[in-house]
């Protein structure tokens, strides 16, 4: 063993102490320490391993949670806007429960968008090179599911040939050199404390809802439109945080998203008014809503974000002449008391 091999099993050993005793969080935050240091893909997987044990042992109770809001975006057209500088919790709250969405301008740094870019592309390559025959083991950091996602491994090849492309969507905890990245940036822009203050609970991120993604361009298709309650349930409470890494949306050359400024906290029908999918919510239903609320697909830069929760009715938004593929991380949040536990919760 060299003296980088016995490092690392001296810190997985101390990481591994710490989570016997159930302190998961203290393991986390010891293994975040050292990969700073020095990444690796066993630390990185491993944070995630104790993140998603550490949810499942810890006791989350019942809250009370209001829909109050200073309402101080009553005069705001459409989905609000702010820059980072001025997000609390406060005009999420505004934003979320008295609009429907609140757009953040500059939530990420033009480095890290860079770096986020760069891994979302390594993820998707690791995952074809892999679907393609490539040994695992040349791709820990870039793609591998850790031990304690539920479902076991990913499977490859039950579709035969040129399942996997550059492009697509990748569960965050796939690939566990991002999803550190992006805990990383959710540090760094305060999330923790923010959300804490929004649910009056920690939040948790969940195995299934964190998700990276490049969209190819689809000049002229219709995505479905939809709410992410639909599939989640509505017993719950969350905040999703999507981040652009692209210039996209109106006015720009990649997809976009087209959402509804919509207060409602309402599920609405699918299969219904046109849809072409029954998990779908048909132009009908969107075109009777836009009477009332404002239907947008805001121009967002790289870094840019918007919050939303559940009840947000959207779909990707395919641009007629887009020539880019479109990066973005998807991140919802759950309340820890109502998190659902078929989305498999993590500790953030
Ligand atoms: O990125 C997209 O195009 C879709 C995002 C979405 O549906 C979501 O974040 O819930
Ligand atoms: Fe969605």
């Amino acid at each position: 063993m060299n003296g980088t091999d016995s490092r690392i099993e001296h810190v997985l050993q101390t990481a591994a102490q710490l989570a016997a005793e159930h302190e998961f969080r203290a393991a986390i935050e010891y293994l975040a320490r050292e990969n700073r240091q020095a990444g690796q893909a066993v630390f990185e997987r491993q944070m995630l391993n104790y993140a998603i044990e550490g949810f499942a042992a810890a006791s989350h109770g019942e809250i009370s949670w209001g829909l109050e809001h200073d309402n101080r975006f009553a005069d705001t057209q459409g989905l609000p806007e702010i820059e980072a500088a001025d997000l609390d919790a406060q005009a999420l709250r505004s934003g979320i429960l008295g609009k429907g969405g609140l757009i953040v301008r500059g939530l990420m740094d033009a480095e890290r968008v860079v770096a986020t870019r760069t891994l979302i592309d390594q993820a998707l390559k690791a995952r074809k090179a892999i679907s393609e025959g490539g040994d695992p083991d040349h791709y820990q950091r870039q793609f591998a599911r850790p031990e304690m996602v539920s479902g076991g491994p990913v499977q490859f090849g039950t579709l035969g040939g040129n399942q996997y492309t550059n492009s697509g969507s990748v569960w965050a905890v796939d690939s566990p050199q991002a999803a550190f990245a992006m805990q990383e940036f959710y540090r760094s822009v305060g999330l923790p404390e923010l959300l804490q203050a929004y649910f009056g609970e920690p939040a948790s991120l969940s195995v299934r809802k964190w998700v990276l993604r490049c969209v190819p361009p689809n000049n002229g298709a219709e995505s479905g439109w939809h709410q992410d309650g639909q599939f989640m349930g509505e017993d719950i409470r969350t905040v999703n945080l999507w981040v652009s890494l692209t210039d996209c949306g109106e006015g720009a050359e990649a997809p976009g998203i087209d959402i509804l400024a919509d207060s409602n906290r309402e599920i609405y029908p699918t299969g219904t008014h046109g849809a072409p999918f029954d998990w779908t919510v048909g132009q009908g239903v969107v075109d009777e809503l836009a009477e009332r609320c404002a239907v947008e697909r805001p121009h967002f830069r790289p870094g840019d974000a918007v919050f939303f929760d559940h009840y947000n009715l959207h779909r990707t938004g395919f641009g007629t002449a887009d020539v880019n593929h479109r990066y973005a991380v998807e991140s919802w949040f759950f309340a820890n008391s109502l998190a659902p536990a078929k989305q498999q919760p993590l500790l953030f």
